[in-house]
């Protein structure tokens, strides 16, 4: 007890300078942060391993000795089960309820009822349209749209059968799901079944609560997320490589800068455009300013960087450091992972905080809702808000902290990389892997954690995998995280091992792929399956020589998406600490059981170099599994440690 006390109170709260910098503001204006408050707030023992059970009110029931009842007589593993069913049903919601925005804005685009918005991803709709098996012959593209936006949205609410984008797993997984009884029919019917079975006095088996909580998550991946992610990129682009900028010294000193924050790209595309309209711009430098500075934070940024560029100004745990610089005019927020505290720290600076979801009121802010019709309306009243702030920007405070990134690794643009525009393949992925120049590949993503030091874990863990000749891929605020130290770069391969250095120098990318936000994680299940039927690398992803790891985890999504990784056949490890420790049972299910289940298992390892150590077992074995030439560390190296890049000292290292 007091080891973990000593852990909580002492560990260093960020790596990055710029946040560094940022706290020593907040400490110096006594404004509280999340970094201090985590401090102040110990984590209910009970709740944090998932032993309290507050599902009726004749409790709520703590768990706290070997044996205990509830008053309902529940066993401690049965209320474990169900406090993380209960989550992952909670965050495949998130993500599925974004997808189904999404596909309303497509069906109102469709049929032309919204100004400003067109299709823009003609191919992008017609392979959709083959996964759904719309005709596209002699049709329109709003034709096409409005078919695919209308069977995307009827997969929310199917009560029989199975959701459309099932088909798109593998023949062998989709047997499994079916023999489980783990097809997702409806997204929301897994949901709404997930809340009764474990209502009070349903569901009383830990290992079948678990089960459909599988079948929950899959809804999300296969569905909700991966509706959200090919919707999205048939509104607003198919990410294709590009170049941008990274961390808090992305705000600019003399220009308005309007930061947006949350998750759903429909109105932050609408901002993109907003800012950059001459009309604003001189309205802008009428106030003295020199232009529009758009900047994001979270997933809503991941979204605007992958398709335009647009520079993040920091992961989950820079939301509040960003109105601390006092530099902020207007901060933009939707929905998900949004503080209720960034109300009290803009309260301390000129910046107007503006609520533009109509399912996340937020009291002290201003409300400027996202219309539907006319989403550059919307972006434009929101841009002149934050223009008529600018002149009421008291002292700054900028950090210079900033690093170059290279996004937008979409698997169509990965594909392209590698194969080129006509012979689109993961075909030399695949051979790298059997040859032994890649070891494997992973994806790390996820959150930040104040309960640990923030990007250390991400950081530490990316750093080991590419020395190892592991190719990475990342999502969320995870690929922020790594963005900010220089490793979303080319540069970033003088850390990779020889054979990862080989391939990357060869194909021209970064050892660090960004693949997108959250809801992208569904581009991975895309990746992995379809480098499956590549070829060469076995019959399913548990086959696969890869790993999923989120090693500063936090959120009810990320639960959810580790559970469809697993249920996808993903071998998984979460870092920070386990919200099952309450039942040994559980957490034999979620590993022994799933393994022999779904072929994947989720495993939660709070030290990063144990994550490390397991992840490169797991591939060893994989590779092993498989008959593949033992990796050789080594075996590709040249003879004298030369690189393709001349910049001695990578310029994505933070600079203080
Ligand atoms: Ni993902 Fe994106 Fe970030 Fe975590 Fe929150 S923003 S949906 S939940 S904190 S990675």
């Amino acid at each position: 007890m007091s080891d973990e006390k000593k852990t909580k109170e002492t560990h260093p709260k960020t790596i990055d300078p710029a946040a560094i910098e940022m706290l020593k503001v907040a400490e110096s204006e006594g404004i509280s942060t999340a970094f201090s408050r985590v401090d102040e707030i110990r984590p209910c023992p009970i709740g944090q391993s998932g032993s309290c059970c507050k599902h009726c009110f004749m409790g709520p029931c703590r768990f706290t000795k070997e044996g205990s009842r509830g008053i309902c007589g529940a066993t401690v593993d049965t209320v474990v089960a169900r406090n993380l069913a209960r989550a992952v049903a909670a965050g495949t919601s998130a993500h599925s309820d974004h997808g189904r925005d999404v596909a309303l804005m497509l069906r109102a685009v469709a049929k032309g009822e919204v100004k400003g918005y067109k299709i823009k991803d003609e191919d992008k709709l017609k392979a959709v349209a083959g996964y759904l098996h719309v005709s596209t012959e002699g049709r329109s593209k709003e034709e096409i749209a409005l078919d695919v936006a209308n069977i995307a949205l009827s997969n929310f609410g199917r009560q029989e059968g199975q959701l459309d984008y099932i088909d798109r797993a593998t023949g062998k997984r989709q047997e499994l799901w079916k023999n489980l009884d783990i097809t997702p029919r409806g997204i929301d019917r897994e949901v709404v079944e997930m809340m009764h079975r474990t209502s009070i006095g349903v569901d009383q088996d830990p290992e079948h609560i678990l089960l459909h909580a599988l079948k929950t998550s899959l809804g999300n991946g296969w569905g909700g997320s991966m509706l959200a992610t090919d919707m999205q990129d048939i509104l607003f682009g198919t990410p294709r490589g590009r170049t941008g900028k990274v961390n808090l010294g992305v705000l600019k000193e003399d220009e308005v800068n309007v930061v947006v924050h949350g998750h759903e790209p429909l109105l932050s595309e609408a901002i993109v455009a907003a800012a950059s309209d001459p009309e604003m711009i001189k309205e802008a430098q009428a106030k003295g300013a020199k232009g529009i500075n758009l900047a994001g934070i979270c997933c809503t940024s991941n979204e605007i960087l992958m398709r335009h560029g647009i520079p993040p100004a920091g992961n989950f745990l820079h939301q509040e450091l960003a109105i601390l610089t006092g530099a902020v005019d207007a901060f933009v927020v939707d929905v998900q992972c949004i503080f209720e505290a960034l109300a009290d720290v803009s309260s301390h600076y000129h910046t107007r905080l503006i609520s533009t979801s109509p399912k996340a009121k937020i009291s002290a802010a201003e409300y400027i809702p996202l219309d539907e019709h006319a989403p550059i309306e919307s972006a434009k009243k929101i841009i002149q808000v934050a223009i008529d702030a600018y002149p009421k920007r008291k002292t700054t405070h900028i950090p210079k902290s900033y690093s170059d990134l290279v996004a937008g690794f979409s698997h169509e643009y990965i594909k392209y990389m590698l194969g080129g525009q006509y012979r689109a393949t993961f075909r030399p992925l695949n051979d790298a892997v059997i040859s032994g120049r890649l070891r494997g590949l992973a994806a790390v993503v996820g959150c930040n954690n104040p309960r640990v030091t923030q990007d250390e874990g991400h950081n530490y863990v990316v750093k080991e995998l590419i020395k190892n000749d592991v190719l990475v891929v990342q999502t969320g605020c995870g690929a922020i995280a790594n963005a900010k130290y220089g490793l979303l770069i080319p540069e970033a391969l003088e850390f990779a091992g020889p054979g990862l250095r080989e391939i990357c120098e060869a194909v021209g990318i970064p050892p660090v792929l960004h693949v997108g936000s959250c809801v992208d994680n569904s581009r991975i299940l895309t990746i992995l399956t379809e480098v499956i039927e590549e070829g060469g690398l076995g019959e399913d992803i548990d086959d696969l020589p890869a790993v999923g790891i989120a090693p500063e985890w936090m959120s009810e999504k990320a639960l959810a998406i580790a559970s469809y990784c697993c249920g996808s056949g993903a071998y998984v490890l979460f870092g920070v600490g386990s919200p099952v420790k309450g039942s040994a049972k559980v957490e034999e299910i979620l590993t022994k059981g799933w393994e022999e289940t779904v072929g994947g298992k989720l495993e939660f390892e709070p030290d990063p170099a144990k994550i490390v150590e397991k992840a490169l077992a797991h591939i060893q074995a994989k590779r092993a599994a498989l008959g593949l030439s033992e990796y050789k560390p080594g075996k590709y190296a040249r003879a004298e440690a030369s690189q393709v890049f001349e910049t001695p000292h990578h310029p994505g290292t933070p600079h203080q």
